[in-house]
């Protein structure tokens, strides 16, 4: 059986402004560039027959000059024939790079769609590309394919249930299994999903290869592998040159910021290895402190950032508090926590989660309310 090797990306956002975090911006921009150019030589490495872009290659029409130059000379040197389809953001215009002449192994879904039919290789490439932010027909045609080639199809495509409408082309997995592809190579979820099937179609969205805020957390990179008739082999294949990640961390040590820095380090060491310097860090830190010992946030963040590209603490830190010798006090602070104390091992006791929390937190903010006035709003 014929298998055709192929490496599916998208939604790169060449160009993009990176404005989440204003002082890295220039050099994610050059990063997120040179993950292209990773892409492309991994495609030469892999010796892929087709490098698939479904959509967003740019993160407008307007993109500069430079980033357009790059990306033809990166493309120039790809061994694959290279097709891609435009999507909401570098939609085909009159000003898009799109309309300008390509590399000859680079072919451009132009609007409607269309298909490139290789022969030596036994497989019909069919792609369809925006021509403004907005699709809202469908791009798939009626026409059936022709089953003795293996029919694959690069697009834009915003998965959505039935009935419900998309403003960037919604596809439903019915419009999946009955396109009569074999693979379909989507763009528009930054999300990676895994390879999935619509009845003999297989169909999947890589997500983008470097993400660009903490709303695209975690590991990126594209699908590589083999298609053939009935399978596949694509296996995600991680490539980004730094993540966006945010987690809680729980704190033992809380007495002093460099107790805190090497403990937090240390977790992240262990979690990332070698190269978690690298990476964007949201910390959410959790734990106790001892009454007069709150740590300095902006501090600790000063030290950590000596350290890591990039980091932001959420401070989750409570005090700690010996509650059982509270309620033995023969004060009014006594009789409060006494009876809260009670409320809340009655709320356990019934696995009350939403009594637990009020309790919890009355207690919390009632005692703080001991010794002054409470800021609920800056708590
Ligand atoms: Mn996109």
């Amino acid at each position: 059986m014929r298998k055709i090797k192929v490496l599916h990306c998208a939604d790169i956002h060449l160009g993009s402004e990176m404005a989440r975090i204003p002082e890295k911006s220039k050099e994610r921009q050059e990063e997120l560039l040179r993950t292209f150019r990773r892409i492309v030589k991994l495609s030469n490495e892999e010796k892929v027959d087709l490098l698939l872009i479904a959509e967003d290659l740019f993160d407008s029409s307007g993109v500069s000059r430079n980033v357009v130059s790059s990306v033809m000379d990166y493309l120039k040197e790809a061994k694959a024939r290279v097709f891609i389809s435009p999507g909401n953001h570098d939609y085909v215009s009159l000003d898009s790079p799109y309309v300008e002449p390509w590399p000859e192994n680079v072919h451009i879904f132009q609007g409607d769609m269309e298909k490139v039919v290789l022969e030596d290789l036994q497989t019909v490439v069919y792609g369809a590309g925006f021509q403004g932010t907005y699709v809202k027909k469908s791009l798939f045609t009626k026409e059936p394919v022709d089953p003795k080639y293996l029919n694959l199809c690069v697009v834009h495509g915003d998965l959505v249930g039935l009935g419900v409408q998309s403003l960037y082309h919604g596809i439903t997995k019915e419009d999946l299994r009955s396109s009569g592809m074999d693979y379909v190579a989507l763009g528009h979820i930054h999300k990676r999903t895994e390879v999935l099937q619509a009845g003999e179609t297989y169909y999947s969205y890589p997500g983008c290869p470097e993400g660009r805020g903490f709303d695209e957390l975690g590991e990126k990179g594209v699908y590589v592998g083999t298609l053939y008739k009935g399978g596949h082999d694509l296996a995600f294949v991680p490539l980004c040159e730094r993540q966006y990640l945010r987690f809680p961390i729980t704190l033992e040590k809380t007495s002093s910021v460099v107790a805190a820095e090497r403990e937090i380090l240390t977790h992240l060491e262990e979690a990332f290895g070698n190269s978690y310097e690298n990476h964007h860090y949201h910390l959410i830190l959790q734990g106790t402190y001892e009454e007069g010992e709150e740590l300095s946030m902006a501090t600790l963040q000063g030290h950590l950032a000596e350290k890591l590209y990039y980091v932001r603490l959420q401070n989750a830190l409570t005090m700690g508090v010996d509650y059982e010798a509270l309620a033995k006090e023969a004060n009014l602070k006594g009789v409060f926590v006494e009876r809260l104390l009670k409320e809340l091992q009655e709320a356990k006791e019934k696995e009350d989660e939403r009594r637990i929390k009020i309790c919890s937190r009355a207690l919390e903010v009632g005692l703080k309310s001991f010794e002054g006035s409470v800021d609920l709003l800056g708590d």
